[in-house]
């Protein structure tokens, strides 16, 4: 049988793609903020709601730029619960990770616990909207006001989600995107970064292109990390059917939900009142006492079938070697990002899951 993966990505019309090559290739122009990359960032802007965006090559590099602009020092406060992206970025930025634990009832970094983990040498919060949920934004900016910190959301999975008509990419400081092939919206690959300001907009656009303002000043040692026309093409196309592909993936949700209700000792989350979600992901958590099978083996299960969830984010950020001996990367401090880590499972979501495919995956989940 045919493999069914955690996700496909969402490709333009090849006939349309290849109209917009022919353009590139007779306007020979095809990187550094050409005609496509403007019209890309002005869409964008217009479909997220946001006042300012700023493409880039991928969804790591708007994360280390941000810094950069912020100029974030000393120690941030974290999740240990995302892809290592997350905490790579401070680490390329010299900069200590603390690991904070996270809320079970989102995967997110819970404001509650903030407070403890800040210090003298405490700059900035780096939350992520895991899954696409959001983070308890009003919560973490009082922290962050009350002490001068900035916040850096990372927000690479929440493309396209609002709360109460909003874009949850307003939130904080700067919110960071990634337009990865795996992601609900792709450029192949791609990112960008969400600003509030047009001087924020200019330094950022000056950064990401080595920091040069005009062909003779450079204002800040910046970084190459240009989206390029090719890709801002393909995003184009794309965005025109994001909508549908949302759609569509939560129509697989609202079955998995339908169909998994009653399977004791799985558990999911549930939509949240007043939130566009973009349904990027479908996290189940296994309780293995309930269950009979540990969430280890019903991945190895569903694998021996050809079908492929994923065990994201496990492991932790704080379990890797680069950072498991921090002192904020113990067990004690992190209990629930380490309970979540070990029992969730993302099942297989996108656009372009079949009846018959979904029903091959319940059906491996139901399989006493
Ligand atoms: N912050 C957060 C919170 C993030 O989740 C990420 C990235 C970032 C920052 C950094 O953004 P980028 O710099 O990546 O733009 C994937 C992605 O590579 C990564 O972008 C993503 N998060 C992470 C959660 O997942 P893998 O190693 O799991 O992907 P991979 O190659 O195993 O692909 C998964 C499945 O997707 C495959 O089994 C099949 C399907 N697939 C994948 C690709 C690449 C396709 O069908 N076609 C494809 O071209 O990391």
């Amino acid at each position: 049988m045919e493999q069914i993966t955690v996700t496909s990505p969402l490709l333009p019309d090849l006939e349309e793609f290849n109209a917009l090559l022919k353009e590139i290739w007779d306007s020979k122009w095809i990187t550094n903020n050409g005609r496509f990359h403007k019209q890309l960032e002005k869409e964008l802007a217009s479909y997220l709601k946001v006042p300012y965006i700023s493409l880039f090559t991928n969804g790591t590099l708007p994360l280390i730029t941000a810094l950069q602009a912020l100029r974030v020092t000393g120690e941030v406060i974290t999740t240990p619960y995302s892809f290592v992206a997350t905490t790579h970025s401070l680490w390329w930025n010299g900069i200590k990770p603390v690991f904070v634990d996270v809320d079970p009832s989102t995967c997110n970094l819970d404001p509650s616990k903030i407070e403890a983990a800040i210090t003298p040498k405490t700059t900035a919060i780096m939350p992520v909207h895991c899954y696409g949920k959001p983070c308890d934004t009003k919560a973490i900016q009082e922290v962050a006001d009350k002490y001068g910190l900035k916040v850096i959301y990372d927000a690479a999975h929440a493309f396209g989600v609002e709360v109460d008509g909003e874009s949850i990419l307003n939130a904080g400081d700067m919110s960071t995107l990634s337009f990865h092939a795996t992601k609900v919206y792709n450029t192949i690959e791609g990112g960008a970064m969400v600003m509030h300001d047009e001087q924020t907009k200019k330094r950022i656009d000056y950064l990401k292109n080595f920091g040069f303002a005009n062909e003779t000043t450079v204002v800040a040692p910046g970084i190459n990390s240009k989206m390029d026309e090719v890709r801002a093409a393909y995003g184009l196309l794309n965005l025109r059917q994001v909508d549908a592909a949302i759609e569509a993936r939560r129509k697989v949700a609202r079955i998995y939900r339908e169909e998994l209700r009653d399977v004791p000792g799985i558990t999911f989350f549930e939509d949240m009142p007043g939130v566009r979600h973009n349904y990027s992901y479908f996290p189940i958590f296994v309780d293995a006492e309930k269950y009979g099978r540990t969430r280890d083996q019903l991945y190895f299960d569903m694998k021996s079938v050809d079908v492929l969830g994923r065990r994201y984010f496990y492991p932790l950020i704080s379990d890797f070697s680069t950072y498991r001996g921090l002192p904020s990367a113990t067990r004690e401090n992190l209990p629930v990002a380490y309970r979540l880590a070990d029992t969730v499972l993302c099942l297989p979501m996108h656009h372009a899951l079949t009846d018959r495919e979904i029903e091959r995956i319940i059906g491996c989940i139901k399989k006493p």
